[in-house]
């Protein structure tokens, strides 16, 4: 049984939805995407100041950002393959928790270290913003932000522990959201310490 918390209308917490054996299952298939698909640094549209996280994808599509801008693309930016594969046990996370009928084209992975944030911002690079964004944590805690569709919205914040999951669709798909803090020390799942993020969307409209 796992506990359900809607934050705001359309935002679900799952604290623990992943155990710790299926945490320990994931990070061996997200090292095996990120020996195929290396962390890069993505950097911010014209200024081209480096994010504070490190980031790869694995899917059809991945999220990239550099001086020319956000996109969606097919291949890695530096070694240009096509990013590894989604793992099996992301699908099956999706069928759980997305309530969406097409599979995810993307899965992002955020990875932390202590002194790491995400700035408030809204995803809005996908084309279809029917489906939901689903978020699977794994590692340190994170002091997560939500608010509005307005940036000055009043916002909440919601720890997000290792295994948590995070789904965001209908009225909070565009909401506000960030990452304030991470909370250094707080899981042993990392050897090194830090966070991984994984948020898995579906970016094109599907036909029909
Ligand atoms: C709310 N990542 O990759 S996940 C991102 O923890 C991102 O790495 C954060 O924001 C992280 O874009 C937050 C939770 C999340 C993800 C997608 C959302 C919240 C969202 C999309 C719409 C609204
Ligand atoms: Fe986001």
């Amino acid at each position: 049984m796992t506990s359900r918390f809607e934050i705001m209308p359309g935002v679900i917490h799952y604290p623990g939805w992943l155990d710790r054996s299926a945490q320990q299952a994931l990070l061996d298939d997200l090292r095996a995407v990120v020996k195929a698909a290396p962390l890069f640094v993505p950097r911010m549209p014209r200024t081209g100041k480096p994010f504070s996280v490190r980031m790869s994808n694995c899917g059809v599509l991945g999220w990239v950002s550099d001086e020319t801008g956000y996109r969606y693309q097919p291949a890695h930016p530096e070694t240009g393959r096509p990013w590894p594969a989604m793992p099996p046990r992301l699908l099956d996370a999706w069928q759980a928790l997305a309530g969406y009928p097409h599979p995810p084209e993307a899965c992002l992975i955020n990875l932390y270290d202590a002194a790491a944030k995400m700035g408030l911002h809204q995803d809005r690079d996908e084309d279809d913003l029917d489906a939901p964004v689903l978020s699977l944590s794994l590692g340190d805690t994170a002091v997560f932000r939500v608010g509005g569709v307005a940036r000055s919205d009043r916002s909440v914040s919601v720890k997000l522990q290792s295994g948590d999951a995070l789904s965001f669709g209908g009225p909070a798909r565009l909401a506000f959201h960030g990452i304030d803090r991470i909370i250094a020390g707080s899981s042993t799942l990392l050897p090194q310490g830090g966070r991984i993020n994984l948020t898995l969307r579906r970016v094109t409209r599907p036909a029909g």
